[in-house]
């Protein structure tokens, strides 16, 4: 792969809008993820492997519980940080912002938000060093979009609870050592519960022959009749709005974090363009080369608005659910289409994997379907704005 010569395009001045703590924060990661991300992603990627090697500086630069309280191990930052992070780790690639994401928005927050004090002592401070890993489990084979159909369940048999049930697609599955699990009680509520590698009766088969996300392990998560001791369950929140609050979280992450891959392939290609010529000329200098370039900027510093206001609104716990649906729907279609155009001005070199706009392409396809598909965060805004609701 190419050395990494990423220049952050910032085309309205918003580091203007930006404290000093943010600016601090984005660049450690920024360096980080030239540093240790950049040389080996591209043949993790090939190989289908998760680079563990950097979990440690994932937990360094604060990517695990960017704003969970220092007091359990987070780094206390605030929403905009915990932005920039996402943009600048998705920047390298979007396996390895997921990973942070799960840990943070999916396993810690559910943890801090709806645990008791004795789990957040137990198992915030170990998910944010990174010596425990966690992961998700709310899809299942016959519910993706439609999770509160959802058919896992616990049973009460006294001094423990039964789980069984499957997920499907989980993030971090195949390596993680927890799992945050919702599941219904028998009336049919949904509950959290943390299910730990090494019970007995679960199980975390690896996904294979994904195209997508090839440097982040995916998996599922098989329980058969687990014995889940009590003190496991999260009590402060059931029914399927807890586990909506955490994607809300991650999608908000996700907004963020496909600017930053949007920003490496408009900057990997408008270098490419000024330098490949044809014709005797570069081809940055034709007209049809300009447009996408410009398209480009435009549509990258219109989503970076778009989440700079969202962080600001989340800072002062402000922001809807629709209006983080948005903002994830935008950027993550706008980053697609960016990678798409990009992969264009490179041509055939665009495919190879000596640059990094293939894999990011790749890699958005996910994105626009995970944490909620493209068109359910279309049928949010639409229920938002008329007051209908389409999935009824
Ligand atoms: P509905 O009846 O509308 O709502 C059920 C309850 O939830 C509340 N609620 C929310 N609460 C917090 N945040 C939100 N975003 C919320 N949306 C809804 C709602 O008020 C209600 O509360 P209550 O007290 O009245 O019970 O639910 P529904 O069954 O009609 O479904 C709504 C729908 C389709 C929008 C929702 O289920 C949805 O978002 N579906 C998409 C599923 C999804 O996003 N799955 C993601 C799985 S995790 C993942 O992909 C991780 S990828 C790895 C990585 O991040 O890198
Ligand atoms: P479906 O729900 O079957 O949807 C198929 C199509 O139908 C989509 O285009 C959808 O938009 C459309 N559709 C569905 N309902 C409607 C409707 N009402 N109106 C119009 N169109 C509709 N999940 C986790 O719980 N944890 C994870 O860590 C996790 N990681 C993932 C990692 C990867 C790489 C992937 C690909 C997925 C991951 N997921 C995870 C699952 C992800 O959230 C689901 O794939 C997603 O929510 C969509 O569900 P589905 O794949 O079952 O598609």
């Amino acid at each position: 792969m190419k050395p990494d010569l990423f220049e952050a395009p910032d085309y309205y001045n918003l580091d203007d809008l930006l404290t000093e703590e943010h600016k601090l924060v984005r660049s450690a990661a920024r360096d980080w993820v030239k540093r240790d991300v950049s040389p080996i992603i591209e043949e993790a990627a090939q190989k289908a492997e998760f680079p563990k090697e950097i979990i440690k500086g994932l937990a360094e630069i604060g990517a695990f519980g960017p704003y969970i309280p220092e007091e359990y191990g987070g780094a206390g930052l605030d929403q905009i940080s915990y932005g920039l992070i996402m943009q600048e780790i998705e920047r390298g690639d979007s396996g390895v912002r997921s990973t942070a994401s799960v840990q943070s928005s999916l396993v810690m927050y559910p943890i801090f938000k709806f645990g008791t004090e004795v789990q957040r002592k137990k198992y915030l401070p170990k998910l944010a060093s990174g010596e425990f890993m966690g992961c998700f489990g709310l899809t299942e084979p016959d519910h993706g979009s439609n999770p509160g159909g959802m058919v896992t369940n616990f049973k009460d048999k006294g001094d423990h609870y039964l789980l069984n049930g499957a997920k499907m697609w989980i993030s971090n599955a195949p390596f993680a050592d927890i799992a945050v699990v919702w599941a219904k009680d028998e009336s049919g509520r949904i509950h959290g519960l943390i299910v730990e590698r090494g019970m007995e009766g679960f199980s975390t088969p690896t996904t294979h022959n994904k195209w997508s996300l090839r440097a982040s392990a995916t998996g599922e998560l098989i329980f058969d009749n687990v014995k889940i001791p009590k003190e496991n369950l999260l009590p402060n929140k059931s029914g399927l709005g807890a586990p909506l609050m955490c994607l809300d979280s991650a999608r908000f992450g996700i907004a963020w974090g496909a600017i930053g891959a949007a920003m490496d392939c408009y900057d990997t290609a408008l270098r490419y363009a000024k330098e490949r010529e044809q014709f005797g000329k570069p081809i940055g200098s034709f007209q049809l080369q300009q447009k996408k370039l410009a398209e480009m900027i435009t549509e990258i510093t219109k989503a970076q608005l778009l989440a700079w206001r969202l962080g600001a609104l989340r800072n002062e716990d402000k922001a809807t659910s629709a209006q983080i649906s948005m903002a994830k729907r935008n950027n993550v279609e706008m980053a697609l289409k960016i990678a798409r155009e990009a992969r264009q001005i490179l041509g055939g070199m665009g495919i190879t994997g000596e640059y990094s706009i293939m894999r990011h392409m790749m890699n958005l396809e996910s994105v626009v379907t995970y944490e909620g598909t493209h068109d359910i965060h279309l049928l949010i805004t639409g229920m938002d704005i008329t007051g209908l609701n389409a999935f009824k």
